[in-house]
């Protein structure tokens, strides 16, 4: 392509995205903005399904038959995210191998949150009210995203991330209303979840290394620190009606912001685990790679199913 040409296609491309346009898999785009989208696709593909482990864990042990099947939905829910935001994330070039290789290899992310531990049955509330809550705070935000794929399958994930956060909140109701003991557990998994929900949305975005260019692109439609306080406001009168407290001092409405105010969010902390030193990456990333090893005799029985139907067909065509 000449230069003239790249030039017309780039002026194009930035006046569909004035325009509220989406970007199709086919449409001409710049080097970078797909670069940005598969980034953030992928880790949130991964996000997806490496965030199925800390509620997998539960599934033997929830404490009755309906909550069994309830969270045995809800993690095939999120295998399912996965799914489709792998395929999604395909129709940028790149493969699902190419894309799992290079989240075992840590040069892709997923969500810091799930590298802490799920340790008590109030914690599958935590998540759901919590993780969940955060997640959907950032995904209908993403329903308005420029990437065609991407938006639609933020549609579709927002409906079933929905229920997610329901089912949590009911976990911890119960709970809330329940024994010393009960009260107890959700008070602990609310002290141990909140700071890693805050910390879901990102840097500030004063350090956030893509949020200006993503804005720019509409691929991000709201800053980090925006949908962060989003969750905040909505989160905060939630804990109230479980009677139950936030671990943050600081916290406070902030009458002439019409926002809650709240505490230092711990950076330090934040960086180590995204860069693979928190509580549980490594069980996390060996868990993976070794799903995916064992999973390897299912994918080449279905290569060998697909080519001997493929052979079946072309015969009965001859
Ligand atoms: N964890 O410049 P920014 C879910 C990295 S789904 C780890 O601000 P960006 C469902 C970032 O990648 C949850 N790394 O980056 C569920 C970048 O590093 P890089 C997942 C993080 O992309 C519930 C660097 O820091 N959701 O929970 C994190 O503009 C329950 C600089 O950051 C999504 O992925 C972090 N929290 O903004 C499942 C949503 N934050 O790539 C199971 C889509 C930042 O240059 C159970 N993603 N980093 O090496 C996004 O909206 C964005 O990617 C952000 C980060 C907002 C996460």
């Amino acid at each position: 392509m000449t230069e003239k040409e790249l030039e017309q296609r780039q002026q194009e491309f930035d006046a569909r995205i004035a325009n509220e346009e989406r970007i199709e898999p086919k449409d001409w785009m710049p080097d970078d903005y797909r670069k940005t989208v598969l980034r953030q696709m992928s880790q949130h593909a991964h996000s997806e399904v490496i965030g199925m482990q800390p509620e997998g864990n539960w599934i033997t042990r929830a404490p009755s038959l309906s909550r069994k099947a309830i969270l045995l939905a809800k993690v095939q829910d999120e295998g399912g995210h996965g799914l489709y935001l792998y395929s999604a994330a395909e129709t940028l070039g790149t493969s699902r191998e190419d894309m799992v290789k290079a989240l075992h290899q840590g040069k892709a992310k997923y969500a810091s949150i799930f590298n802490y531990p799920a340790l008590t049955w109030a914690d599958m509330g935590a998540i759901g009210w919590l993780v969940d809550g955060a997640a959907i705070v950032n995904q209908v935000s993403l329903q308005r995203t420029s990437y065609g794929p991407y938006s639609r399958a933020m549609i579709r994930i927002c409906k079933e991330e929905s229920f997610h956060q329901r089912q949590g909140y009911q976990i911890m109701l119960v709970l809330a209303q329940g024994s010393t003991e009960q009260k107890a557990l959700a008070q602990d998994a609310l002290d141990r979840w909140w700071w890693p929900s805050l910390m879901m949305f990102g840097p500030h975005d004063s350090d956030s290394a893509h949020t200006a260019k993503s804005m720019q692109w509409k691929l991000k439609r709201e800053s980090n620190d925006d949908l962060r306080q989003k969750f905040v406001d909505q989160t905060v009168p939630q804990a109230e009606f479980l009677g139950l407290k936030v671990p943050d001092p600081d916290l406070k409405w902030n009458e002439e912001r019409d926002h809650y105010d709240f505490g230092k969010i711990d950076w330090d902390e934040f960086w180590q685990v995204v860069s693979g030193d928190g509580p549980c990456n490594r069980q996390r990333l060996a868990h993976h790679i070794k799903a995916q090893e064992d999973g390897a005799w299912v994918r080449e029985a279905m290569h060998a199913y697909q080519e001997k139907q493929r052979a079946r067909n072309v015969c009965s065509a001859a």
